[in-house]
């Protein structure tokens, strides 16, 4: 139905009936977008259902990432594109006067994730399928994902997201394939001739019920599965509040907590994290029954990777199926486990490290935690045979210890690979945060710098840049994208610069024709794009670049010969609900954004704009209209950003600290090509040691630095009410934990650096040129590569399939 545009449209329009019940002269947008989303999938599933079949024939070993989060965005033009049918699609559209735009707007984003890790994770799917990998994604379907941000005189308010509204056309509800998750009630304890059997009585049973999206690989016919679980009451009669055990059972999948690199320590939040592992391991370990006699190997055709210790609950949840529903002994039973189970770290940050008091964890969860205990107990006793009579160490290093389970320590000691995701944070892990379980199991510890699937962040988003590289230099750095280091070919080439000028020029355009629709304020393609899109946290500075904005603008009003290259600040961001400081931030960027937006005097120079409700729909607007990417974190806290790789790939100039992923960037483009400032992240830890910065001292010796510091707190920018107060005293009173006033001189000189760069033209497209040609390094297709080679062991399947 999709090999030409006649049949698509014979087709389309027979569906459009059939599905809506509606001619097509009555039909709707929406209707169109539904009826070709079912096309969509029904043209698929055929691939679906035989992948699983050869899966399964082959015996091939399976991944599985657990993720408590897949921020996936728009699906449709990302499967046309992956199908190789987009263009058929569009044509065929067009002949009925339907625009392919115009039906994507129909689509929600999925938001079910918060930031980098939920994105991570999407791009993972799309480069496991791609490279005919057999992994598939475990996630929660939540009713509703991240919230939607509205800025209501200058504050955050955030409305409940409701993506599934008009339902989710890419989705397949499996009801048959439900399994029973159980929580709270008792153990009993059963000798059975000499052994011990464990039953886990009076339990609340909650239904898990599977959702399935297939996942298209690129140019393939691989096609794996996302499977999202929802939570449903169980139909058998119970003897309790009926009303109470629904409200109860639906509000574990209802709503995606909203908060990335914090732990809120909430009940429904491990509530979450159990129903997601227990309800993937119980119909990983049914499917598996169904081909092998018994889970004696296991680990040798199942692999489950843990995306942060949110499912870190996997490793007991499998020992628990092994022990009491296997019959197996307690060693073999963890061989398997810590031969299946590998896991990837995503922060140092201590308020993201997950620990559980027992009086939560042992009630909701009782046989789950009598494993995790014996756990414990039984590594204290290795670590005492290593180390005998540290009673300290063993203390630092315990699973349980005052009265706290602790996930990380669980994650470590239960799998078999410990990852970080960028070189340096993998570093800070084995020397300083986790180096006493380094020093324990060193053959634990890898490194996997992430990934972005150039798919979604290039080729769809971009597609003028895309058709300019192919014009260049052919089209295999599309499935090998290490082949765009060829463009380098195009330095001295100035009609290919010139293109690549117009290009982004055409993005910018489009970007600030949005901006005027949104928020009135015309913003001019001419000047630099310099945007900062990330969520909003302390560690990621948003509050340096502000401090910044506010020196040009002073400099503006009292200098009449200081000379700038007219710049367009952005920003998107969201802040965690709960996150009091952060929200005082997006208020007072709006705040400065609109005293300098409405100063006549400045006009021609600056500019700012803080857009609502930043998402991935938004981000591929962002990205190919960029030109400075901001990537300020405090060094040694980002753990990776992948942000700064979208930028990047689209050829945005990266201006950050020696943090993350900007020093891989920085090793790939060379140091000619990028803008670094700031404390390094050995600099920021010695400090954090040894002490020895001062934040006042900066204050008072930097007129600069003092002028716009007082100026939080003196009504300049029109604030009432001591609003900025509490960003005043972060920065004076709490001696600037996060060295914005230590880092804002350097910071300045960089900055200045940039508007010389960007005023040679030439230079600046060289430079960016240069980004694009070793952005290929970042493609998540390396990264799953690696992943697959290194931690999981399992290779393509392209020609094994069909
Ligand atoms: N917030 C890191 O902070 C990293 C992503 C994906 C984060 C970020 O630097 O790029 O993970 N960490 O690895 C967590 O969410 C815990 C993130 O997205």
């Amino acid at each position: 139905m999709f090999s030409n545009k006649e049949m698509f449209t014979e087709t389309f329009l027979q569906r459009l009936e059939m599905t809506c019940g509606k001619s097509f002269q009555e039909s709707t947008k929406r209707d169109h977008y539904h009826t070709l989303g079912i096309m969509i999938r029904e043209y698929v599933s055929s691939n679906w259902i035989k992948t699983n079949e050869s899966y399964r024939a082959e015996k091939e070993k399976q991944v599985y990432y657990l993720s408590i989060e897949f921020l996936l965005g728009k699906l449709l033009r990302h499967n046309l594109l992956n199908l190789g049918i987009d263009d058929v699609v569009e044509e065929g559209l067009k002949e009925l006067g339907i625009e392919l735009s115009d039906l994507e707007e129909m689509e929600a984003d999925a938001a079910l994730g918060n930031g980098g890790l939920g994105r991570l994770a999407a791009c993972f799917m799309d480069s496991l399928a791609t490279l005919d990998l057999p992994g598939h994604g475990c996630g929660i379907r939540y009713k509703h994902g991240l919230f939607e941000q509205k800025i209501v005189d200058g504050y955050q308010v955030e409305l409940p997201e409701q993506w599934l509204r008009h339902g989710h056309v890419w989705e397949v509800r499996k009801a048959d394939l439900a399994v029973d998750v159980p929580f709270w009630g008792r153990v009993e304890a059963i000798n059975n001739n000499g052994k011990l059997e464990f039953r886990h009585l009076e339990a609340e049973t909650v239904m898990a019920v599977p959702y399935d999206l297939p996942v298209v690989g690129y140019q393939t016919d691989t096609v794996n599965t996302l499977r999202l679980w929802s939570a449903e009451t169980t139909p058998y009669p119970i003897n309790r509040d009926i009303m109470k055990y629904k409200r109860d059972t639906e509000l574990i999948s209802e709503f995606l907590y909203p908060d990335d690199t914090h732990d809120e320590g909430k009940i429904l939040r491990l509530k979450q994290q159990y129903f997601l592992v227990s309800a993937s391991i119980r119909s990983i370990v049914r499917s598996y029954r169904k081909q092998h006699a018994s889970l004696i190997d296991f680990h040798k055709y199942v692999g489950l990777h843990i995306n942060d210790t949110h499912p870190v609950l996997a490793i007991p949840e499998l020992m628990r199926v092994l022990i009491d529903e296997e019959g197996m002994s307690w060693e073999d039973a963890w061989h398997i486990t810590t031969n299946t189970i590998s896991y990837t770290n995503h922060t140092t940050l201590a308020e993201a490290l997950e620990k559980w008091p027992v009086r939560i964890f042992q009630p909701l969860l009782p046989r789950i935690f009598m494993i995790v205990n014996e756990i414990n107990e039984r590594f204290c006793q290795d670590l005492w045979t290593q180390y005998p009579g540290d009673w300290r160490k063993i203390e630092d290093m315990a699973i349980i210890a005052h009265d706290q389970v602790k996930m990380a320590h669980l994650a470590i000691v239960g799998s078999y690979s410990v990852n970080g995701v960028a070189a340096i944070h993998t570093e800070i892990l084995k020397q300083r945060e986790m180096n006493q379980f380094y020093q324990v199991f060193p053959e634990k510890f890898n490194n996997k710098t992430n990934g972005i699937t150039h798919r979604r962040w290039l080729i769809k988003s971009n597609p003028k840049l895309t058709s300019l590289i192919n014009e260049g230099i052919g089209t295999k750095w599309v499935n090998h994208p290490e082949h765009l280091k060829e463009l380098q070919f195009f330095q001295q080439d100035s009609a290919f610069l010139e293109q690549l000028y117009e290009i982004k020029q055409d993005n910018k355009k489009s970007l600030a024709e949005k901006i005027k629709a949104k928020t009135g304020i015309v913003v001019d393609p001419l000047s630099i794009f310099d945007v900062q899109v990330k969520r909003l946290h302390a560690y990621k500075r948003q509050l340096l670049n502000v401090l910044h904005i506010m020196y040009l603008y002073n400099r503006l009003k009292e200098d009449s010969s200081f000379q700038m290259y007219p710049r367009t600040f952005l920003f998107g961001a969201k802040a965690s609900p709960g996150y009091y400081y952060a929200k005082k931030i997006i208020k007072l960027i709006n705040t400065i954004a609109e005293k300098i937006n409405n100063d006549k005097t400045v006009s021609d120079k600056l500019k700012v704009v803080f857009l609502e409700n930043y998402r991935v729909s938004l981000a591929e607007e962002i990205f190919p209209a960029s030109d400075v990417s901001e990537q300020i974190s405090t060094a040694s806290k980002e753990a990776s950003g992948t942000g700064n790789m979208k930028f990047m790939m689209n050829g945005a100039l990266t201006l950050g600290t020696l943090d993350g992923a900007n020093i891989e960037i920085k090793e790939h483009v060379g140091d000619d090509n990028i803008f670094i400032f700031g404390l390094t992240a050995e600099e920021v830890m010695n400090y954090y040691q040894y002490g020895g910065y001062t934040s006042v001292d900066y204050y008072h010796h930097d007129k600069r630095i003092r002028q716009v510091v007082d100026q939080l707190t003196n009504g300049y920018f029109g604030d009432l009410d001591n609003e900025f107060e509490p960003i005043h005293d972060s920065l004076l009173m709490e001696n600037d934990q996060y060295f914005v006033l230590r880092d804002f001189s350097s910071y300045i000189e960089a900055q200045r650096e940039v508007g010389k760069a960007y005023a040679d033209q030439n230079r600046w497209l060289k430079m960016s040129l240069a980004n694009i040609a070793n952005s290929g390094f970042f493609s998540s297709d390396r990264t799953i590569q690696q992943y697959a080679d290194d931690i999981w062991n399992i290779s393509s399947v392209k020609g094994k399939v069909r």
